[in-house]
């Protein structure tokens, strides 16, 4: 049997049994775009005017909403309304960490009230398979998925071997799992979408450990998915719409280099 990684988007969007994976699938190829912005910015008004100008040419929105010192519920009604204008989906990059019963708390409740808005979140597995079943609890009904922390892309990372595999497994008998934060195609047990940080074609790295592979590396040669890509896109100096132009080309042309070595 071909590969996930072998098949196009689209195949893979009308083969696939979870609504929002489809949903994700098929963005990504009506909008030619396997990129999605970090947009890790300390304001409302600067994630916004980020999302506006980025939004044509993403699939997915990546936000970490703790950062931004003016959170309001405004913030989230203009970014559901930019996700539909610009038509891409919105990734909660809150990476819970703690027992079932207290994510569930986190997730679906606070000031955040993540599960109602975010289409999209992950998690570190450290506290065992509890973590997902807290989690589901509260996104499942609502068509929300979760991804699993299999890998990270800074220096000295420990998550590798066995722990990476953990993950795998996991993801493979939850059905709210849609995929992985991850440098790679993990499984072919299921179409698990693979997620990538740490990518970007201007550096190596910066001075915090964070490590910087391109996308032909992740896309085309590694089975990625999706490019996560923040300050390649909005650094100084930078032009966001000319870059993120640069790494939609880019992450797609390295798609179509994948589909063609099949
Ligand atoms: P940048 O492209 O500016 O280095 O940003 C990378 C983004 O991806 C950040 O939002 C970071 O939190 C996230 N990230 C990462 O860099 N490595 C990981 O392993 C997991 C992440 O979520």
């Amino acid at each position: 049997m071909a590969s996930f990684s072998q098949k196009t988007y689209a195949a893979r969007a009308k083969e696939h049994p979870h609504p929002l994976v489809r949903e994700l699938l098929s963005t990504m190829e009506r909008k030619q775009s396997n990129l999605s912005l970090a947009a890790d910015v300390a304001t409302k008004a600067e994630l916004l005017a980020l999302a506006d100008l980025v939004g044509p040419h993403i699939c997915v929105l990546k936000t970490h909403v703790d950062i931004i010192a003016d959170f309001d519920a405004d913030l989230v009604a203009q970014l559901q309304a930019l996700a539909a204008k610009h038509d891409f989906l919105i990734f909660e990059d809150r990476k819970f960490a703690d027992i079932g019963n207290t994510v569930k708390l986190q997730y679906g409740g606070g000031v955040y009230r993540i599960a109602d808005w975010a289409h999209i979140t992950n998690c570190h597995v450290i506290p065992g398979e509890g973590i997902i079943e807290g989690l589901a609890e509260v996104g499942a009904a609502k068509n929300r998925g979760l991804l699993l922390l299999a890998e990270m892309s800074s220096k000295g990372m420990l998550a590798t071997g066995a722990y990476t595999d953990r993950n795998v497994e996991m993801a493979v008998r939850n059905p709210f799992v849609i995929g992985f934060i991850g440098s790679r195609r993990f499984t072919e047990e299921r179409d698990l979408i693979t997620m990538t940080p740490g990518v970007g074609l201007h550096a190596a790295g910066d001075a915090l450990g964070q490590q910087y592979r391109t996308p032909e590396t992740i896309v085309a040669e590694n089975g990625s998915d999706i490019i996560i890509v923040g300050r390649g896109i909005y650094g100084p100096g930078k032009d966001p719409v000319a870059e993120a132009q640069r790494y939609r080309a880019a992450g797609w042309a390295a798609y179509e280099r994948r589909l063609q070595r099949s």
